[in-house]
């Protein structure tokens, strides 16, 4: 009696899908000094101070820069609190978030 091959050739479909990661990103403006947005990066993001210029330095010349991917909630709640921390000190940096593509 031959035997009959049963490994199955592709993997069973997972049933749960991850969510969707949402980046942070920062948006550059004129009067927001560059060492107030490096230490925002670094005490919100835990960037270190190499990656932090680098983030800022980024934004300053191109516009925008994303910080980091989170899950949405996460994402959302760090882009609020750097984005307050600016207008706590009286500067208009901004955060925003959207969803990876
Ligand atoms: N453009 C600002 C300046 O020249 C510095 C800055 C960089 C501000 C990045 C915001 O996201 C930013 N002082």
């Amino acid at each position: 009696m031959p035997e009959i091959a049963t490994t199955p050739r592709t993997r069973a479909k997972p049933k749960t899908k991850r969510p969707p990661l949402h980046k942070v990103i920062l948006l550059n403006d004129d009067y927001t000094p560059r060492d107030f947005v490096v230490r925002v990066l670094k005490a919100e993001f835990h960037l270190n101070e190499d990656q932090a210029y680098r983030v800022m330095i980024t934004a300053h010349q191109r516009g925008v820069c994303v910080v980091a991917v989170y899950a949405k909630d996460i994402a959302e709640t760090k882009a609020t609190r750097a984005t307050d921390a600016g207008r706590n000190a009286g500067y208009p940096l901004r955060f925003t978030t959207e969803p990876e593509e």
